[in-house]
């Protein structure tokens, strides 16, 4: 395997050419979004000034073409998680609208009052609060599996609190705070020895790593586009036919439906059951360049040059006095999250900012996680395959320089 040619990668990506305070921007806060590669923001500009008009309706050649690109992306996202279907690939806002579905349609329709949802210490809030909300209205149980000092799954109390009365473990793939990345394999084997269903919120992995929802036998995964160097506002939900056929609509409105009269409405076939309305076109299809533009790469070069940085990066920030990594897993993702002294989180990213370095300073959307660890918040730095080691020396010279602030 030839290694990734970063400064050839970097030419891709426009925005990292941008100055902050006359300092070269410096990009690390990738869990939150990736930046876009002109392949992706080239085929949206070719879109809106050559291909635009709404699509499954129009008769008209453009509507057609807008179509085949709509539904060609549909296909390479299936090819890219290696789903069995076209008909798997359900195009929503993000993750959290997937995890949202979800909870509002499998959810109400197949859980009932002491059914149990199973899901982990590490969860972002968008795979708590639907489950919650759930809760709230249904009556069924929200089980946590705990996590240990070093942001790891505890496999033996996962598997304590995987009764047969869970009925869904909803899980993340890789975590955003901590970077740990979840035995998703094993955990759905067993979950499905117990009868219960898995959601797989890739969010944080497909950009990352490859992944084959088949391989993994995963009944839903989901992941946000923007977080894959394409726009906002896309997301998919991957679900198994046989779910995704017995699962009642998410929203009502047009392209849903096959017909209707004022007594009662045929639904359309999956997945359009679930796109109600005029769908984020552009999106969509900016995601179908994104993919391709990531298939050409290669995740697995993409994943063995993310794991350089993240050993180069762990071994530079432990060198910096009073820095402290949260989560240390053993299998893990090029993010690193850290308390730094008596630093607040958001006093060291305003002075990193200055040096024109981006991090995120705050709870990451993982309130109980924080809790767990006893941080209020953390500084985490992720990382993508356009960053580099370079990056990496000025971030932790930067962080040299908040401690001495900080003395
Ligand atoms: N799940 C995980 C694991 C995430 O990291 C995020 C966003 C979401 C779900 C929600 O994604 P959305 O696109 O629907 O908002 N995580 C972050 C983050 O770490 N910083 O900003 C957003």
């Amino acid at each position: 395997m030839s290694p990734l040619d970063v400064i050839k990668i970097r030419e891709d990506f426009p925005v990292l050419r941008e100055r902050v305070y006359g300092k070269p921007l410096i990009y690390l806060d990738n869990a939150a979004t990736t930046q876009k590669p002109r392949a992706v923001i080239e085929t949206i500009d070719r879109f809106y000034s050559r291909e635009n008009a709404n699509i499954h309706r129009g008769v008209f050649c453009l509507s057609e073409k807008a179509t085949q690109c709509y539904e060609g992306a549909r296909h390479k996202v299936k090819v890219f998680l290696g789903a069995a279907s076209d008909k798997e690939i359900v195009f929503v806002r993000g993750a959290t609208e997937a995890i949202n579905l979800v909870a509002a349609t499998w959810g109400r329709a197949f859980l009932k009052a002491g059914d149990e949802v199973l899901i982990t210490h590490m969860e972002h809030h968008s795979n708590i609060v639907p489950w919650q909300m759930l809760r709230d209205e249904k009556g069924i149980r929200l089980k946590v599996a705990p996590v240990n000092d070093s942001g790891e799954l505890i496999m033996e109390e996962f598997r304590k609190l995987l009764t047969g009365k869970v009925r869904l473990v909803s899980v993340v793939h890789v975590s955003n705070a901590l970077g740990t990345i979840n035995p998703v394999g094993e955990i759905i084997r067993l979950a499905h020895e117990q009868g219960a269903r898995v959601l797989v919120d890739g969010a944080q992995a497909v950009a990352h790593r490859a992944v084959n929802v088949r391989e993994l036998d995963a009944d839903f995964y989901v992941l946000s586009g923007h977080k894959l160097f394409a726009p906002t506002g896309i997301g998919v939900l991957y679900g198994k036919e046989e779910l995704l056929e017995k699962m009642p609509p998410y929203q009502g409105g047009g392209d849903m439906i096959r017909s209707v009269t004022f007594d009662q409405t045929i639904y359309n076939r999956i997945p359009y059951k679930f796109e109600a309305g005029t769908p984020h076109i552009a999106g969509v299809i900016g995601l179908g360049a994104a993919v391709d533009y990531l298939r050409e790469i290669g995740l697995d070069k993409i994943a063995a040059y993310e794991h350089e940085l993240l050993e180069y990066g762990t071994k530079k920030l432990m060198e910096v006095p009073g820095l402290r990594l949260i989560g240390t897993a053993e299998k893990k993702a090029a993010v690193l999250s850290f308390v730094l002294g008596e630093a607040h989180a958001h006093d060291i990213g305003t002075i990193l900012d200055r040096s024109g370095i981006a991090i995120r300073a705050g709870h990451h959307c993982a309130m109980p996680l924080m809790r767990r660890f006893n941080v209020p918040a953390t500084t985490r730095a992720s990382f993508a395959f356009y960053n580099t080691k370079e990056e990496i020396d000025l971030l932790a010279e930067a962080l040299r320089e908040v401690t001495e602030v900080f003395k």
